[in-house]
Formats: structure tokens, C-alpha cells, sequence
């Protein structure tokens, strides 16, 4: 999962990148997930809003905004900035808490307890690098380089890539890119590459060899340069697309956070949708799911009984399979942005 979304392009983009920013705020200093929600529901709708807004009034009409966050519109078109916003940000609590957590590795908390510690920039990372844990020392090292965005032909050439590289594995293994890159976007903020493999179900005992094998043979072509955690069906790490020396113009591609996992093939499907994304979209559809009698997380799909009781997953072929049983009209992967 990647950090930094990109920014919201449309024509209320100065109402969208506030509330964006207050959500990160909520998320990172006060920890309160609710809040942070609100405001990203907020913000997705009114980036796809086709008119400039000019009232609070006019934005509330719109899913998602309620009162206090029309307040916050009408200030900002009157004065053209928020007295809120301009506290957080000259506060050195929230800032520079704000700031850790866009290390990888350090969630609100831990950036919480480095705060505490007198930990607030970079450098003062730099000086405990030894207190980090693996995670978050890669997330400093290569900090720089993970808060730039991937544009989507650099995210082709590494699909490409990884195809070919997987086939040679064992061409068995079926593979899809989600995440942003899968809904179209131009650029991306890391790589979520979901595998299956026919021996690999449910029913079947775990097999790390799986995602091994796979992550073996791309650190052994250069392209995976680090491991940031490895579990049986997990991966996180580091890669890094290889220069062709033929080709001087080529400039050397940067460092990139990629995630692998590898799902039983019966919930594949589940797993595809979920990390396809995008995580608006997909709170929507669990919410559907649940007015239609359903439950829906990653793995499976279930109907819930009288008593709320969920009972056997639904046998999915497809992701279109998910969308038929909770009766949600089909939407293609660019067309789940909420
Ligand atoms: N996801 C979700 N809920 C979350 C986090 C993630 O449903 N809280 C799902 C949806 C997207 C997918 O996981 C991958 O997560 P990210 O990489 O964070 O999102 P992205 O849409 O790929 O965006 P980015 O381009 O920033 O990576
Ligand atoms: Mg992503």
C-alpha cells in the first residue's frame, strides 16, 4: 500500500486538497480513522462534481458533505485559506508528526512515540537509524525516492516484466498488477502484484515456496533490491527496473515500493477486486453488499443469514461473479474510483 495519493485534479481542486490534507491529519496526529474517511469521501465526490463550487450550501447537496465540512467551503472561498489548516500546520506537534508518518514503515503511533522522544525531521531519523526497525530503515533510505509517483509507462515496463519473469518461474502462476495501475491511473504510488497458483487453494496447506520462488528469482535478476517483511503469502520490499547499459539516454530508474502476495485461487478473484481498489470504492460496495444480505471482505463473499450469521463463501470465478451475486451493476477498474 502506498503512502502519498495522488492529487486530486479538477476544478474545485484547492476544496479537495484541503480536505485531504485535514484527512491526513485526522489519520496520522489524532488517529481518529472515522474523520479521516469523511474527508476523503468528501473530497472524492467533489472532485468528480462537473462545476466549480461557490457555496457550502451548493457542496451539500453532494454525498458525503455535511455540515461542518460546508462550513469549511464556504470559509475557504470567502478568505481563501482555513484558520484550522493554518493551525496545524504551524503546529510543531502535528507537522512534524504528519511528516514521520511518510516514512514507510512508521504508522501514526510509532511517529506518535519518535515525537516523544524528540525525533521531528529527517536528520533526527537519521541520527537514530539504529533505533528503526528493518521497515523503516529501508523506508529512510530510500525516502526520497518512494514519495515520487510512478508514471504509468514505467508501471507497463514492469508489468511487462514481471510476466515474462513469472512465466519462467513456472507458467502456471496467474498474475495481475491492481492497485491504481489497474484503474487507469497515470501515475501510481507503489506496485500490488496479487498471484495464484492452481495447487493453491483454500482447502490446501499453506505454501511459501509459492511466493519464494517468485521473490528468489526477481532479486536474482536485480529486480527486487530489498526485503522489507516476507511471510508464507506476503511480501513487501523494494525494486528497482533494471538500465539497459546499451542505451545511453536512459536515465536509471528509481527505487520502488512493491507489495506481492499470493492468494488461494478459489478467493483470487475476491483478492483482485479488493486490490484494485480503489479503498472508496470498495467501502461502497461492502456497504451494498450489506443492505443486499452479503458480506463481502477480500477473501470471500458470504451471504448472512436471519441472525447475521455469515455462511459458506460463494464459489467466484470472476470478479464480475462478485458484482452478480450483490447485485452491483458491473463497473470496469477505471471506473472504481468510488
Ligand atoms: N485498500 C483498501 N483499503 C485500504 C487500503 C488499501 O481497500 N485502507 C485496497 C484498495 C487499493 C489497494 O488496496 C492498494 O492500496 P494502495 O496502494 O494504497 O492504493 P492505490 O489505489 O494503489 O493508490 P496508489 O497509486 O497511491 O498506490
Ligand atoms: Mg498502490
Amino acid at each position: 500500500m502506498s503512502k502519498r495519493k495522488a492529487p486530486q485534479e479538477s476544478l474545485n481542486e484547492g476544496i479537495t486538497d484541503f480536505l485531504t490534507e485535514l484527512a491526513n491529519y485526522e489519520k496520522n496526529v489524532n488517529r481518529a480513522i472515522h474523520k479521516y474517511n469523511a474527508y476523503r469521501k468528501a473530497a472524492s465526490t467533489i472532485s468528480k462534481y462537473p462545476q466549480k463550487i461557490k457555496s457550502g450550501t451548493e457542496a451539500k447537496k453532494l454525498e458525503g458533505v455535511g455540515a461542518k465540512i460546508a462550513e469549511k467551503i464556504d470559509e475557504f472561498l470567502q478568505t481563501g485559506t482555513l484558520r484550522k489548516l493554518e493551525k496545524i500546520r504551524n503546529d510543531d506537534t502535528s507537522s512534524s508528526i504528519n511528516f514521520l508518518t511518510r516514512v514507510t514503515g512508521i504508522g501514526p503511533a510509532a511517529a506518535r512515540k519518535f515525537f516523544d522522544e524528540g525525533v521531528k525531521t529527517l536528520e533526527d531519523l537519521k541520527n537514530i537509524e539504529h533505533k528503526l526497525n528493518h521497515h523503516q530503515q529501508i523506508g529512510l533510505r530510500y525516502f526520497e525516492e518512494f514519495e515520487k509517483r510512478i508514471p504509468r509507462a514505467e508501471m507497463q515496463k514492469m508489468e511487462v516484466l514481471i510476466m515474462k519473469e513469472l512465466e519462467k518461474v513456472d507458467p502456471e502462476y496467474i498474475g495481475t498488477i491492481c492497485g491504481s495501475y489497474r484503474r487507469g491511473a497515470e501515475s501510481s504510488g507503489d506496485i500490488d502484484i496479487l498471484l495464484t497458483h492452481p495447487d493453491f487453494t483454500s482447502e490446501s496447506e499453506k505454501q511459501p515456496k509459492l511466493i519464494n520462488a517468485v521473490v528468489e528469482h526477481f532479486e536474482s535478476i536485480g529486480f527486487v533490491t530489498d526485503t522489507q517483511s516476507k511471510g508464507d503469502t506476503k511480501f513487501m520490499g523494494v525494486c528497482q527496473v533494471q538500465r539497459n547499459d546499451e542505451d545511453e539516454d536512459e536515465e536509471e530508474y528509481l527505487h520502488r515500493r512493491i507489495d506481492i502476495r499470493i492468494i488461494p485461487k478459489d478467493q483470487y478473484y475476491c483478492g483482485v477486486l479488493y486490490f484494485t481498489g480503489s479503498d472508496i470504492f470498495n467501502k461502497n460496495m461492502r456497504t451494498h453488499a450489506l443492505e443486499k444480505g452479503f458480506t463481502l471482505n477480500e477473501y470471500t463473499v458470504r451471504p448472512l443469514g436471519v441472525t447475521g450469521v455469515a455462511g459458506e463463501p460463494l464459489m467466484v470465478d470472476s470478479e464480475r461473479d462478485i458484482f452478480e451475486y450483490i447485485h452491483y451493476r458491473y463497473r470496469e477498474p477505471k471506473d472504481r474510483s468510488e
